[in-house]
């Protein structure tokens, strides 16, 4: 039987510092991920895009950028990802930006929680997406969600799926980290996250570092793939946000995605901060169709399973 793949589009810029994101998922479609994933032997059903409340561009109250949007557009992706869930589909989520993350993966971790099954979540990205109301420097949500995961952050969502936080930091492996905050470094540390930073990328290469993220994973574990296009280093994919120099080049991505695939585990992905207003000639989507393909299992020769 072939995997069942709904995309779900989340169609907002709300937790982010600049306008945009929100016609990400348009752009992925238009870059032709419904054609690539059906290459890969998967069923597609596209869900259409959910809608929010609009962005009302307003500046942080307390620390936080647009709460009562962000809160209102996570209630939408949370309900929206466990209902595939439920249906025994695979839920691929369209961003927007990363704030659905909390949505996204909190849904995510409620199910798993529910049918007792271990949970792992890669955390591509060039941050680690660990601030709080009293440690970010912008306000913007899209840099909070991970933290909202662990539970540090506002009601509305780090209550999203119960009382208890979504996610222990042992559950996380964030890779191609090279842009932290100050008092977010210091957070990182205290919380003990897994953070594969570029400098560890660097010096023992995609291979070994994703090998080390895949360790011990469970045979019954989902993975959960929460993709951050600015992941990538800017040359290759300058339609993000927040570009930071010094990330992975398409092939040490390609090797991160293939690696994963290899598990045969991946259960749910978000694919966010996409750009299209940032990009040119709509090349950066093309670029995450690429690397999702690789995702859902492209290869060049017929692989035996690891
Ligand atoms: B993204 C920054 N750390 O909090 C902040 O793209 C950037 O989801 C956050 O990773 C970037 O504003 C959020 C400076
Ligand atoms: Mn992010
Ligand atoms: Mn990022
Ligand atoms: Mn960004």
């Amino acid at each position: 039987m072939s995997v069942e793949v709904a995309l779900v589009g989340v169609p907002t810029d709300i937790g982010a510092g600049m306008r945009g994101a929100s016609m990400g998922p348009q752009a992925l479609r238009v870059a032709g991920l419904a054609a690539a994933l059906e290459r890969q032997g998967c069923r597609i059903l596209d869900m259409g895009d959910l809608a929010g409340p609009v962005n009302p561009w307003q500046p942080p109250i307390q620390g936080y950028r647009h709460l009562e949007q962000v809160v209102a557009w996570n209630a939408l992706v949370f309900e929206a990802v466990t209902d595939q869930l439920q249906a025994g589909r695979l839920p691929l989520v369209l961003g927007g930006d990363h704030c659905l993350g909390v949505g996204s993966v909190g849904a995510v971790a409620r199910y798993c929680r529910r049918q007792g099954r271990p949970l792992r979540v890669f955390w591509l990205d060039a941050h680690t997406d660990f601030n709080t109301a009293w440690l970010t420097p912008s306000g913007n949500l899209h840099g909070m969600p991970v933290a909202c995961l662990c539970g540090f952050g506002p009601p509305g969502l780090v209550d999203l799926g119960g009382s208890e936080p979504a996610l222990r930091p042992d559950m996380l492996r964030l890779i191609g980290i090279r842009s932290v905050d100050a008092g977010e470094r210091e957070f990182v540390h205290e919380q003990g996250l897994d953070v594969y930073d570029m400098r560890t990328v660097d010096e023992r290469g995609m291979r070994a570092i994703m090998e080390d993220a895949l360790e011990g994973l469970p045979g019954d574990a989902h993975v959960h793939v929460s993709f951050d296009v600015d992941f990538l280093d800017p040359d290759y994919a300058p339609g993000v946000g927040t570009t930071v120099r010094g990330g992975p080049t398409w092939r040490e991505a390609q090797l991160c995605m293939e690696m994963l695939a290899d598990t045969g585990r991946v259960g749910s992905v978000d694919i966010v901060e996409l750009n299209p207003a940032l990009d040119v000639r709509n090349g950066t989507a093309k670029v995450a169709v690429e690397l999702v393909e690789s995702l859902f299992g492209k290869s060049t020769l017929v692989r035996r399973p690891r």
